[in-house]
């Protein structure tokens, strides 16, 4: 399986496990997952056949572990605007976590702080290299130090992802730091 088949695969898994899986027809349950065979007879029937060996690959070698199978069952570990629950414990965070976004958007950030938008939760990282990959999607990233340690004594709930992605409901501009 080539990168950019590997790639292509793994958006539209995104795609319709995370934001429209009305459009394959699947209906996944309350915690996001999908029967896998139901999900490869979607993927047949939608002409983007995908095997259970593409599948597998995937999932395997996935650069940021986007699914994980579960016995006969698949679900994305984080990033839906469906409405899902995960079924994620509340986690402490490390002291500091970090938001990787652009400037165009920092006015809005400094009044308002950082908001979901179109997902469940607020995605934060446990590290600068990574808040800057993610930043990067969008432009010269700017990566915004988020105080979690003071967050969580504040009583704002987190959880860590199957995949290491920081989750919360949103942050207050009080806990951003600017610099
Ligand atoms: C921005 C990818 C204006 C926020 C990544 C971001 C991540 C605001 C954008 C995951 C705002 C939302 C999530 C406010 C936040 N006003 N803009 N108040 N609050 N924003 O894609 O964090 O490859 O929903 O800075 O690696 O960029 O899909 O969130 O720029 O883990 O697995 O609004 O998606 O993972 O964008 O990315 P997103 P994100 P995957």
């Amino acid at each position: 399986m080539d990168e950019q088949r590997t790639v292509k695969v793994s958006k539209y898994l995104s795609k319709h496990l995370r934001h429209q899986p009305e459009r394959l027809g699947l209906a996944p349950d309350e915690a996001g997952w999908v029967e896998i065979d139901d999900l490869l007879a979607a993927t047949a029937a939608h002409r983007f056949r995908i095997t259970r060996a593409e599948l597998d690959h995937v999932v395997a070698t996935n650069d940021k572990q986007r699914f994980t199978i579960d016995g006969t069952r698949i679900r994305a570990n984080q990033g839906h605007s469906i409405d899902v629950d995960l079924g994620l414990p509340p986690a402490e965070p490390p002291a500091y976590l970090y938001h990787g976004t652009v400037a165009r958007f920092l006015d809005a950030i400094r009044a308002e702080g950082l908001r979901p938008m179109d997902r469940h939760d607020v995605h934060l990282s446990a590290d600068r290299e990574t808040a800057t990959r993610v930043g990067a999607r969008r432009g010269r990233p700017v990566v915004l130090p988020v105080d979690a340690g003071a967050m969580h004594r504040d009583g704002h709930v987190f959880r860590l992802s199957a995949n290491g992605v920081w989750l919360t409901a949103a942050v207050p501009p009080r806990y951003l730091r600017f610099s």
